[in-house]
């Protein structure tokens, strides 16, 4: 008999081919966002389940007690969706999708800091509008990129990968703050200089971008405290997740030009954004696109797959979180 896997929401056709031929699968062709009480009786219907960032697996549920789900595989390389310590007291496994992402997701975070330095929004804006009535000396101008200081919060894969890009691409001078310093090795391939003090990189910064995981510790990490601490000429880029930045300081520090803008592709309540964002042109607002390509979608699905089928065959799942 397979076991069976639940798929909470519909996934690439490719994907959802392989993962039937190993699996009983029950999938959500549908695609509709199954509510806490759906995903909680999941729990007790299917040995695995295959889930993404808009299921939130909490400790109350996870505790509930004879669970038939064994493993949550998340689609995804951010977990903060599940309460990793209520899962793991209630023995299941979670694993992630790491790797496959990484060059997507540095990708659009460079993408926000060209759109909201350079206009790119307002631009679209105007066009679209009607409002555009020719070519202009003083028309939209913006901020050049080129040859600005980026700070780069957290220095994993992703944080790494938009460093590159901005060293070798833009002639970026490259801050970065992370928990850990980074080896030598690492710092000296991306030119970069490793700040102790997150207030040092923020005062520091004409660009900042966002690249921690979403825990206890990082919630609200950017403040109203650190808002005051960064330029009025900088920029905040956050393709990571939403409750790393307090969302009402970052609407103030906007609305008052505190800073100078911000792009975001992650909200503190998805999908749900605050009015306050929606009002500003300053602001470039995108709709958690991070890893949307093809390529990354299907490798993430695989990989997935790969977690639960190494689990199922009694083998270590690769991308092992608890
Ligand atoms: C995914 C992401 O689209 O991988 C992550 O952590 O934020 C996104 O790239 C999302 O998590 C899918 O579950």
């Amino acid at each position: 008999m397979k076991p069976c896997v639940a798929v909470t929401r519909r996934l690439p056709e490719v994907v959802e081919t392989e993962l039937a031929q190993d699996f009983d699968v029950r999938l959500n062709s549908p695609d509709i966002t199954f509510e806490p009480s759906r995903l909680a009786a999941l729990l007790y219907e299917a040995d695995g389940i295959l889930c993404t960032v808009t299921d939130r697996f909490d400790g109350s549920m996870l505790s509930a007690g004879s669970l038939r789900t064994k493993i949550l595989a998340n689609f995804g390389v951010g977990y903060d969706n599940i309460e990793t310590e209520a899962a793991r007291a209630a023995g299941l496994v979670v694993t992630n999708t790491p790797d496959v992402l990484t060059e997507d997701t540095a990708d659009l975070a460079v993408a926000l800091m060209l759109a909201v330095a350079r206009r790119v929004g307002e631009g679209e804006r105007m066009v679209r509008s009607g409002e555009w009535h020719g070519w202009g000396p003083t028309q939209l101008l913006g901020t050049r990129v080129h040859g600005k200081t980026l700070g780069i919060v957290g220095l994993g894969r992703i944080g790494h990968a938009v460093a590159r890009r901005a060293a070798v691409g833009f002639h970026m001078r490259i801050l970065c703050h992370t928990r850990h310093p980074p080896d030598r090795e690492t710092l000296d391939s991306l030119g970069a200089e490793y700040c102790a003090d997150l207030d040092d990189l923020l005062a520091r910064s004409d660009f900042v971008s966002v690249h921690t995981p979403a825990t206890p510790e990082t919630r609200h990490l950017i403040d109203s405290r650190r808002f005051a601490t960064m330029r009025q000429s900088a920029f905040l880029i956050n393709t990571a997740r939403g409750d790393i930045v307090d969302e009402r300081a970052l609407i103030e520090a906007l609305s008052t030009r505190q800073i100078s803008g911000a792009g975001l592709d992650v909200y503190e309540q998805e999908p749900s954004i605050a009015r306050g964002l929606l009002e500003l042109d300053n602001v470039v607002l995108l709709p958690h696109l991070g890893s949307a390509t093809v390529q990354s979608r299907v490798a993430m699905g695989r990989r997935a797959t790969e977690n639960l089928r190494a689990f199922f065959a009694g083998r270590p799942p690769p991308d092992l979180i608890t």
